[in-house]
């Protein structure tokens, strides 16, 4: 099938992005079973984007509509993978898709796959010192989602990073997680980037906020300057 076709198709079945990754680009990688790739060569990582309304009022907590927000994108994120899988099936080839947001380990909070290390490699965006895939048309402000597949469509290059000397989401988490540390392409784990304990536990925190209730936060996506609209001036 056409690659750029098929891209078409994902935009207008709702992606705000989409990127093919080869599935060679992330041998190593951790999966639940460990086979997880096993009779597939391609993942479509597809994200769809927040609202900036909802995400700028963020401060140092989640709000109620961010957590409705959230929900609503996961549900259209995994309905876009169906959709997609159906469109692959239609192509005779064989389809996966993945939800957007099970945890399957709670101890060691975990899920099928990653999601991120699947967009870093569809060269949708980079790895952010939030650990967070940061795209350059709208920051980290998009909840991802995979597709696996055996349809050989065109795998799309890496990019480069570009947080810099930026150190906006270290100085504006509140619990101080986040060690300020660049990587090239992915960090090795997660404690080189951010101290997960604690960044864990001010999630669990906020999940028994009034109307919260999920592991929740949203600060380092929000004060990231990329996908940051520029206040418009008032004369
Ligand atoms: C469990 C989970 C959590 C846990 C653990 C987070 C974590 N950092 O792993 C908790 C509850 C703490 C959490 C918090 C948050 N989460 Co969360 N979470 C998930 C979930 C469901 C699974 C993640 C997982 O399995 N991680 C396992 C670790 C090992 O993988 P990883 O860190 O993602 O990637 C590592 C390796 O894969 C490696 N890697 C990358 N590329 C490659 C390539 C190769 C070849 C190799 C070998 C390795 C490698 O690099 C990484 C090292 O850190 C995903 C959805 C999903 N299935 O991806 C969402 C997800 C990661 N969360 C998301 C978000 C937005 C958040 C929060 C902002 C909460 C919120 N919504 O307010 C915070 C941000 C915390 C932070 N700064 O990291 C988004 C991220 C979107 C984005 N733009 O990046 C995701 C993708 C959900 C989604 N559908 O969009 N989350």
């Amino acid at each position: 099938m056409n690659t750029e076709k098929f891209k078409t198709f994902a935009l207008e079945a709702g992606a705000d992005l989409v990127g093919i990754a080869d599935l060679d680009q992330l041998a190593g990688i951790e999966t639940e079973p460990a086979n997880l790739f096993e009779g597939f060569t391609r993942a479509v990582s597809l994200a769809v984007r927040l609202a900036d309304a909802v995400l700028d009022p963020i401060v140092d907590r989640p709000t109620p509509l961010y957590n409705r927000h959230y929900q609503v994108a996961n549900a259209a994120l995994d309905a876009l993978a169906l959709r997609m899988s159906q469109r692959i099936a239609d192509a005779g080839g064989r389809a996966l898709p993945l939800p957007a947001s099970q945890i399957l380990d709670a101890a060691r909070m975990t899920s099928y796959l990653s999601h991120k290390a699947v967009a870093i490699a569809a060269g949708m965006g980079w790895q952010g010192k939030s650990l967070l895939l940061v795209s350059p048309r709208y920051g980290p402000r998009v909840r991802l989602v995979t597709v696996l597949t055996d349809l050989p469509l065109s795998p799309d290059a890496p990019l480069k990073n570009h947080c810099g000397s930026c150190d906006a989401c270290t100085k504006a988490c509140p619990v101080g997680a986040i060690r300020n540390v660049n990587t090239d392409r992915h960090y090795a784990s997660r404690e080189e980037a951010i101290d997960f304990g604690r960044c864990l536990a001010r999630l669990t925190q906020n999940e028994t906020l009034p109307h919260i209730g999920g592991l929740l936060c949203g600060v380092c996506v929000t004060v990231c300057p990329w996908g940051k609209k520029k206040k418009k001036k008032t004369s």
